[in-house]
Formats: structure tokens, C-alpha cells, sequence
């Protein structure tokens, strides 16, 4: 099919990043996540709700996208960027996700910050990746992932998928990872 006859052509178009910050300078799409969207993801719930409580329910991380349509040719991409802390010994993470279409790969490239991408497939296949300024992070199809920040600074990644992959939370909420990450001592622990 010859470009003309698609329709709804796309025109190209650009996006800004700061590469020092991390951060997407006009986007579209900004999605937050505060600790009380985080009820049920950690370990310790008493400790998320003393944090929700004593420190007003703070920002926990941030998604900021220029969406494209949700259609296979496309790529969509973001930046994600995720506070540093604990919940009791626990470091904070993002929700972490399968694709709606589970056949769906993703690339990440850690900007700033470090961590871990931890990531499990539905047979209970567990693996976990450093996230370190520069680091890129295949995430191959039917692995749920999620971000995990173990440094004092915010943990920014760009990622980029297919336009229509979706995203599948609730069988993270249901199933969780097989393994957390704690800071136990001064030092971090997968367990
Ligand atoms: C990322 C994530 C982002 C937020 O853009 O959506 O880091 O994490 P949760 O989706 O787990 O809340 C991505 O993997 N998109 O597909
Ligand atoms: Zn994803």
C-alpha cells in the first residue's frame, strides 16, 4: 500500500528530551502515581499506609508520553520516572505489567539513576536486569516488568513498545513478582 492511501496518515514529528534530567520537555500524556495507587504491591502495608498518612500521600513515579495511535506499525515510548525510598526496607518500584498482547517486546534505556528492571513470566520464570545511566534493557515478549529504584536519586528510563500492545495489571495484582528487593543492613537484597 503506498503511503497515500493509509489513512489517517501520521506527519513525522519530534519530542524533546533533557538528557541531563530525564526529562520529556512537552508531553502529552502524564500519568502519576502517588503511594495510595501502590496499596497491595509491597510487602510491608502498614509501612505505605504510615508514608500515605504521616507524609500526605506523596508522588511515588510518573509516566509522560506523546501518544501515538494504538495500532501495530506504530511505537509508542515514554519516560518514566520513579522517586527514590523505601516502604519499610523495601524499595520503591512501579506497579510492573504484562502486555495486553503478551507477544509484545520492549526496549528500555535507563537515563538516569539505578535499579533493577525485574521481570517474570507467567510460568514463574523470574530474572532481573541493573538499570544504571546508559544501560538497555530488553524486555523480550510475555515478561511482566517493573522498575525498581535502590539509588537516592530518581530511577528515568525511556521505553518503547508497539502502539497497540496494552497494558495488563491486574494479573501482576493477582500473581505479584517471586521476588523482592529490600535494603537489608546497607545493602541490597533480592529475596
Ligand atoms: C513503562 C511503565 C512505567 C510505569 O512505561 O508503564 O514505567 O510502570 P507501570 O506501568 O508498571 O505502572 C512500560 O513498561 N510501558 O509499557
Ligand atoms: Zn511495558
Amino acid at each position: 500500500m503506498k503511503p497515500e492511501e493509509i489513512n489517517n496518515l501520521l506527519m513525522p514529528f519530534s519530542v524533546e528530551l533533557n538528557l541531563e534530567t530525564g526529562e520529556m520537555l512537552n508531553p502529552k500524556n502524564h500519568i502519576v502515581r502517588k503511594a495510595s495507587d501502590m496499596k497491595g504491591y509491597y510487602a510491608d502495608s502498614d509501612a505505605l499506609n504510615n508514608l500515605i498518612e504521616k507524609k500526605n500521600d506523596p508522588l511515588h513515579y510518573e509516566v509522560f508520553e506523546v501518544p501515538v495511535p494504538a495500532e501495530s506499525g506504530q511505537l509508542m515510548y515514554c519516560i518514566s520516572k520513579l522517586q527514590p525510598g523505601k516502604i519499610g526496607d523495601e524499595f520503591f518500584m512501579t506497579k510492573g505489567h504484562y502486555h495486553s498482547i503478551a507477544e509484545t517486546a520492549e526496549l528500555y534505556i535507563c537515563l538516569r539513576g539505578k535499579g533493577y528492571m525485574a521481570m517474570k513470566t507467567s510460568a514463574g520464570k523470574w530474572n532481573a536486569q541493573k538499570m544504571t545511566r546508559g544501560k538497555m534493557v530488553y524486555v523480550p515478549p510475555c515478561w511482566a516488568h517493573r522498575s525498581i529504584n535502590t539509588g537516592k536519586e530518581p530511577l528515568i528510563s525511556f521505553c518503547v513498545y508497539r502502539g497497540d500492545a496494552g497494558h495488563n495489571y491486574g494479573d501482576i495484582e493477582q500473581e505479584g513478582f517471586p521476588k523482592r528487593i529490600f535494603e537489608r543492613g546497607g545493602k541490597v537484597v533480592i529475596e
